[in-house]
């Protein structure tokens, strides 16, 4: 088989670029290790930066966005017992972020590329990328007990951070930079209203807290809890109790308890490679990039990858400039870094690390103090959490 650009992974950076090439006519097949119920089983994130909703209506998967997703104009930070209100339309223009969530992303994505005839091979075992430092790249991938191969003109590795694409990278041709958090967030989803209209980011003595949605009807709150925690020791219960300990007395006699229907561990880390191109392999979203989820930033920065990338290749087939792709990752790496820091600034900020020392809860109380005080540090809040520009 041949294509013109092959697609490791069916994630929403891999699903998102797809489409996108799908409208301007340049063919594109998705090889993806897992079955489509796996992909959408994955609950993860629920923030839309406005900039993400622009490039889903670019690539028209946004119909079901614009009637189902919540528009939100604030978030809150609670600590000392109080509710601080972040107007991010107030401090930013009016911007604003939408909650819609990343399994909703997916399916309006899966359900295009469905309706548009495009290939998508799940179960595809094995992949392996092949001379992607020369002018012919090609896969090979195992299905049903047979090898295929596919000629292409380049491979986007949109296969997140446990996949083939960044491992197939010479170790001296990359450099990566990591930052361990030393906690977890235990995530849990129940057909409940939200404890609060928008999201309540809370800082606590017992440890952080999140109050999150993905609908007037359907919560996601999150607790952080020690490393190496196991999600059975967590009955829910467990979990309502610790949640309602950590949020202020009237956030939390807001909280309605329910049997959750998903509950999971996630590790917290910052990671980067560089840089995100290889010849004819470009590394997109997870793949080559991991930021904590306090900021809300993974899925919106795999979007963002994803524009550079999309932008770059339509130049490269449409007027045959190499401009684009050329930029591809010096662009896409000013923005990634930008919010790599937001996101390591958010989990220092708002987390209970296990060395603080008295010292640095006094630092931190004194920071939360001056965010919600004063406009200039709300505002560099407000500005990070809709979205840096392009
Ligand atoms: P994905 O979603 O990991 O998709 C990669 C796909 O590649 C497949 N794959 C392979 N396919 C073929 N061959 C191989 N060898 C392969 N290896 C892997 C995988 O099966 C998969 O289908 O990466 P992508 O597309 O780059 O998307 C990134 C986002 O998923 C991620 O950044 C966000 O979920 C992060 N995140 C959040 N981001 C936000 O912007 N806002 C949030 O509110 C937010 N909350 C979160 C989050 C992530 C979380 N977890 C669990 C990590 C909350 C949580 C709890
Ligand atoms: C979520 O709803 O899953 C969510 C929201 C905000 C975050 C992280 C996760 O910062």
């Amino acid at each position: 088989m041949r294509t013109q650009i092959l697609i490791v992974g069916s994630g929403p950076s891999g699903l998102l670029l797809g489409q996108l090439l799908g409208t301007i006519g340049v063919e594109t097949v998705i090889l993806e290790r897992s079955s489509r119920e796996h992909v959408l089983g994955r609950v993860r994130a629920g923030v839309l930066e406005q900039g993400t909703v622009e490039l889903l209506e670019e690539a028209d998967a946004a119909a079901r966005l614009h009637a189902e997703g919540l528009p939100h104009s604030g978030i809150s930070l609670a600590f000392d017992q109080r509710l601080h209100r972040i107007d991010l339309e107030a401090l930013t223009g009016g911007k604003h972020v939408t909650v819609y969530g990343q399994t909703e992303v997916t399916h309006d994505l899966m359900d295009k590329r469905d309706a548009a005839g495009l290939t998508t091979i799940y179960e595809a075992a094995n992949v392996t990328l092949n001379d992607f430092d020369g002018e012919a790249p090609f896969a090979t991938y195992d299905k049903d007990g047979v090898t295929h191969r596919i000629d292409c003109d380049f491979i986007a590795g949109c296969d997140g951070y446990h996949g083939v694409s960044r491992k197939s990278v010479p170790e001296r041709a990359l450099k990566t930079f990591e930052r361990h958090y030393p906690f977890g967030w235990l995530g849990v989803l129940a057909e409940v209203p939200p404890a609060d209209h928008e999201l309540v980011y809370a800082n606590h003595e017992r440890g952080f807290a999140l109050c999150s949605m993905r609908s007037t009807h359907r919560s996601r709150y999150y607790v952080q809890c020690p490393e190496g925690d196991r999600v059975e020791a967590w009955s829910d219960d467990r979990f309502w109790d610790e949640l309602r300990r950590r949020l202020p007395e009237q956030t939390a006699a807001g909280v309605v308890t329910g049997p959750s229907f998903e509950k999971s561990i996630a590790p917290l880390r910052s990671f980067v490679a560089e840089p995100l191109r290889f010849g004819r392999l470009f590394l997109v979203g997870d793949a080559a990039h991991i930021v904590p989820p306090t900021g809300a930033k993974g899925l919106n920065l795999a979007a963002s990858d994803v524009r550079y990338l999309f932008t770059g290749l339509r130049d490269y087939y449409r007027e045959k400039s190499h401009a684009g792709i050329d930029a591809y990752s010096g662009k896409a790496l000013a923005r990634v870094w930008k919010a790599v820091r937001f996101s390591w600034w958010m989990t220092t900020m708002l987390h209970r690390f296990p060395d603080t020392g008295d010292f640095g809860q006094r630092i931190q109380e004194a920071e939360l103090d001056y965010l919600v005080h004063s406009r200039a540090a709300s505002t560099a809040l407000a500005e990070n959490y809709v979205g840096l520009p392009y």
